[in-house]
């Protein structure tokens, strides 16, 4: 069985910051030469390999949620990514994941619940009008990224569902497939992934249920068809390709904080004055950006979610 490898460690996202940094000056330098020399004669822009891609969804109204900044290019949010059903390095998934199965697709929704669910993701996706909300996101490895997300709020689907008087917690599982999943045929993490969110967090209208980005079909790399978005936690609190959400009572065991508990918490919440234990999480850097910035409290959404943690001590939000 592989030993536990600890997740990347702060200094590799360095060169992967200036490397896509890099890319981005070429490519404006290039598109900056063409456009002078035509600029009499102006030409539609030709879709080059950086822009989105995959099918096209209906987005029903748009709303910014990151301070009006710009998007993160597509290129880096597609290419850069965790997760470990597809391998360790964060250029494993966007290689190997591309042939992962997304339909037919089920949701169950279950356990303590007056009303269970199966559903399809064709259902799922009619369920509410989709949405587009540019969240900042932030993972543990003091990475972070500008998003526009297209979901909707997991709060409808909670109703439906109508959890029952002793429903807590709302815990969300990843497919179990090796043969799909080749990083579920080693012991790296314990499988099928795991995370789970207290209801009231759930519930809060923040929370998403990801089906897409950029307007597009989600890709696999990013935890197609369906993932869920809290954007005031770090990234691993958000569970891709889901297809079990259970209600229980008690706090339940989630795959990082089982892994390695003294660096991921139940919460996760991002807290810049709570040090994980192999570095500062006082900063972090945006993909494709060379400078670091300071972290946010609640990555920002302290005002919308900081009452959900009231007399919780503040070590334990993280
Ligand atoms: N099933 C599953 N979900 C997962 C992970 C994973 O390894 N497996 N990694 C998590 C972590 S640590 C992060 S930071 C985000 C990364 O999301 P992104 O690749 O879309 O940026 O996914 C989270 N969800
Ligand atoms: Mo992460």
């Amino acid at each position: 069985m592989p030993r536990f490898k600890p997740d990347l460690r702060e200094s590799e996202a360095t060169p992967e910051g200036i490397y896509l940094r890099r890319r981005e000056f070429l490519r404006l330098g290039a598109a900056g030469a063409i456009g002078a020399a035509t600029s009499a004669f102006p030409i539609p822009a030709l879709a080059g390999p950086d822009d989105p891609a995959g099918e096209v969804l209906p987005v029903a109204r748009k709303a910014d949620m990151a301070g009006g900044e710009k998007p993160t290019p597509w290129k880096s949010v597609t290419t850069y990514n965790n997760f470990y059903e597809f391998g360790t390095d964060k250029a494993d998934p966007a290689q190997r994941a591309g042939g992962l199965r997304t339909r037919p697709w089920t949701l169950a929704v279950d356990g303590e619940v007056k009303r269970p669910l199966t559903l399809g993701i064709e259902e799922i996706l009619k369920l509410s009008p989709l949405e587009e909300r540019v969240y900042r996101f932030r993972c543990v490895e003091a990475w972070s990224m500008v998003v526009p997300w297209v979901g909707f709020p997991l709060a409808g689907l909670v109703k439906r569902a109508e959890p029952t008087s002793r429903a807590r917690f709302v815990v969300f599982q990843t497919l179990l497939d090796p043969a799909q999943m080749p990083g579920q045929r080693s012991r790296i993490l314990e499988w099928p992934y795991t995370e789970a969110l207290r209801i009231d967090e759930a519930v809060n209208p923040l929370t998403l249920l990801a089906v897409g980005l950029y307007g597009r079909v989600l890709p696999a790399q990013n935890g197609a068809p369906l993932r869920v978005i809290t954007p005031w936690k770090y990234g691993f609190k958000g569970a891709k390709s889901i297809v079990r959400m259970r209600f229980v009572e008690e706090q339940p065991r989630t795959t990082w904080a089982v892994m390695a508990p003294t660096e991921y918490g139940f919460y996760g919440n991002v807290n810049p004055a709570v040090d994980h234990p192999r570095w500062s999480q006082g900063k972090e850097r945006r993909l494709g950006e060379f400078l670091r910035r300071d972290t946010l409290p609640f990555n920002g959404y302290g005002a919308e979610v900081a009452g959900l943690y009231a007399g919780l001590d503040p070590r334990k939000l993280y």
